[in-house]
């Protein structure tokens, strides 16, 4: 299959997942077309199978703002011509769901049918999407997609009840590559963050409000007075300021590492005991699960799809959002009991395998040749 993927290619989850499912369909002989402002970022080598449509808008001193969906528009109608696309798969609904059916209306006058497949990730429909600014377009771009895929039940119920939507959403959760988030030995690596054996919590994040990092600190603030330990923190946005002013006045300065945003993330969650996600809002949680495949025990908050993936006193623990007291009780017990933490940390791995590429990549095949009329593929 020719498939055209278009995604956010930063840091994001939505263009993490969308990337990741571009390399796994390429493994499979897909050819793959990423149709994005930028590289995305986890695309930084060669990979057969895949091609890059870089989009720029022409800026001019009229504009205000550089008509960025005109472009990307115009840009999916070339490719999907001239490399014969079958599917357009747009991840995140604002406003690439708006511009694939744009990019559609456009290549039917010229008789050419390509569907499109609208994945939803989470804030284009919570915090973003359901704004007045932009919910007529999200809601009408949703029902006029040819496949709506979301990324968790919590997502799929909460759009039904947000919008009126007349579409089938299907769930296809999010995904881990086995083949790089695993358990690995980076001894070197754990000295250097802790020489005197301290354990590590850790969290991954693009540093947004929603993600409540400020729980995270507060958490550990209690757990370091308990336990030898670390906290690093890993991502960089608009809430990293007022994180690091919290550190200073908490005094953790020496206790709190922040690596800004990197790409090895796998060697990171390699080295630490918990992962903390306390967000207020979260479809899914990608971060948690790419740490559960290490082996990784989550304490979370139970927000949204959390629930879906971290597993309350098997993976992990669930606490109520802001609860930051309860996430440092947990993480302490953890901690302080290694038989309990080897039990977590193994059904963390367990629990993450039903979230495995092959099995979820199949099922985004199976979904594209539901849309496209053709023999479905069986999956596991
Ligand atoms: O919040 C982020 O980290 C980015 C955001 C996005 O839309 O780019 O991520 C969302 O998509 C991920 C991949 O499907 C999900 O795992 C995240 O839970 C979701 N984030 C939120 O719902 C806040």
């Amino acid at each position: 299959m020719n498939i055209g993927i278009v995604c956010y290619p930063t840091y994001g989850g939505s263009g993490v997942l969308a990337t990741e499912l571009g390399m796994g369909l390429a493994g499979k002989g897909h050819k793959v077309h990423f149709i994005t402002y930028r590289m995305p970022a986890r695309l930084s080598a060669f990979h057969e199978n895949i091609y890059f449509h870089e989009v720029s808008a022409y800026d001019y001193p009229l504009f205000e703002y550089a008509p960025y969906e005109s472009a990307l528009s115009s840009k999916m109608v070339h490719v999907a011509i001239h490399e014969k696309l079958d599917i357009l798969h747009v991840h995140y609904a604002i406003p690439h769901a708006a511009v694939a059916y744009l990019a559609q209306q456009i290549l039917r006058t010229q008789n050419i049918d390509i569907p499109f497949v609208t994945t939803l990730h989470g804030t284009d429909i919570t915090l973003v999407g359901s704004d007045p600014s932009f919910a007529p377009v999200v809601e009408f771009s949703i029902n006029a997609s040819d496949g709506v895929t979301a990324v968790s039940n919590y997502l799929k119920i909460l759009t039904e009840d947000t919008f009126s939507i007349t579409k089938d959403i299907e769930v296809i959760y999010n995904f881990v590559d086995f083949n790089r988030f695993k358990q690995i030995d980076k001894n070197h690596f754990k000295k250097a963050i802790s020489p005197h054996g301290e354990s590590i919590l850790v969290h991954v994040s693009n540093f947004r409000k929603v993600k409540r990092i400020e729980d995270a600190v507060r958490s550990f603030n209690i757990v370091a007075r308990e336990v030898p330990s670390k906290l690093i923190l890993v991502g960089d946005g608009p809430e990293r300021l007022s994180i690091e002013k919290l550190v200073v006045e908490l005094q953790l300065n020496n206790k709190v590492v922040f690596l800004g945003k990197q790409d090895a993330i796998e060697e990171i969650l390699a080295v630490s005991d918990i992962f903390l996600l306390p967000s207020e809002t979260e479809s899914f949680g990608l971060s948690a699960l790419e740490a559960m495949a290490c082996g990784v025990p989550v304490i979370s908050s139970n927000a949204g799809g959390l629930p879906e993936v971290n597993v309350h006193e098997q993976t992990g623990f669930l606490t109520a959002v802001g609860d930051y007291q309860k996430m440092a009780e947990h993480a302490i017990e953890l901690l302080n009991n290694s038989d309990m933490h080897e039990k977590y940390s193994q059904a963390a791995f367990n629990r993450a395998q039903q979230f495995n590429l092959d099995k979820i990549v199949c099922l985004y095949e199976k979904f594209y040749n539901k849309i496209l009329k053709r023999e479905l593929v069986e999956c596991e």
